[in-house]
């Protein structure tokens, strides 16, 4: 399944970018960032309904999304659209994404920043952190419950804030053993890339009202968001609709 070749290709790539910055190299650099001045993302859901909005040039499910790929210019749009972090995808070889995107586009934007990765190694969230994010994405399929835990408290020290994504009932449970603040539910099933927005729905409920939840993928319009208040989920994580939409500030401030 694709997961497992987004495993190979990132084990692979981090071993090549390791040898040109050493994980010690990074840790020095880490101890170097300015603080980040960035709104907390988990904090703004307490009295709203959040948005992230992604910037996402490809996927592995659609292929190119964005022949154009103004990056910067789409982040200031997202800014100023008013929604509350920016996703940005930094894995190239199934979508298109680079770190230097983020870091570019964290320098310009007022939004909390999400590193969207699919991290398999410590190295990524030292990188995370130098490159201006201020969250990081942490995918239960692709670690061990050791793995969960230990980057789960790196980026928690470093300063992140961590989302953690779930696809299904067991992967919650073992979500829930960090006490994280934030969960994703992806509504996209990686397998047969099937999209199901119940999805999120269904599994809100499986998780204590005092987490924060967000739905992912597969979000095309208002009324949706509607829908998944009313099942008490906290927020939205946007990426495809809002990248080929015309006019992104008209279509994320309706
Ligand atoms: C956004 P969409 O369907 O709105 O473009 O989906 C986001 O949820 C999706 O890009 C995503 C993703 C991921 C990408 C969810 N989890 C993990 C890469 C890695």
């Amino acid at each position: 399944m694709i997961l497992d070749d987004l495993v190979a290709a990132t084990t692979a790539r981090i071993q090549r970018e390791k040898k040109l910055i050493s994980l010690a190299t990074l840790q020095q650099q880490v101890a170097e960032v300015h603080p980040v001045n960035k709104p907390s993302f988990i904090a703004s859901l307490d009295d709203h309904f959040g948005i992230i909005a992604e910037v996402k040039k490809a996927s592995p499910s659609k292929g190119l999304i964005a022949k154009d790929f103004p990056f910067l210019g789409i982040a200031r749009e997202y800014t100023k659209a008013g929604v509350d972090a920016i996703s940005v995808l930094t894995e190239p070889d199934y979508f298109k994404g680079d770190l230097e995107f983020m870091h570019e586009i964290a320098q310009v934007t007022s939004k909390a920043v999400l590193r969207k990765d699919f991290v398999i190694d410590p190295y990524m969230i030292y990188q995370a952190k130098i490159h201006g994010a201020s969250l990081v994405l942490l995918i239960v399929a692709i670690l061990s419950d050791q793995q969960l835990h230990d980057y789960y408290q790196l980026a928690t020290e470093l300063g992140l804030e961590v989302l953690v994504e779930c696809h299904d009932e067991s992967e919650i449970k073992r979500a829930l053993a960090v006490q994280p603040k934030l969960i994703g539910v992806n509504n996209r099933d990686l397998r047969d890339f099937t999209v199901d927005i119940h999805h999120s729905e269904q599994l809100r409920e499986k998780i204590p009202t005092h987490i924060k939840v967000l739905a992912e993928s597969g979000i095309t319009q208002a009324a949706q968001l509607k829908e998944l208040k009313q099942h008490g989920l906290n927020g939205v994580l946007i990426g495809e609709t809002f990248m080929r939409a015309p006019d992104r500030q008209a279509i994320i401030q309706q």
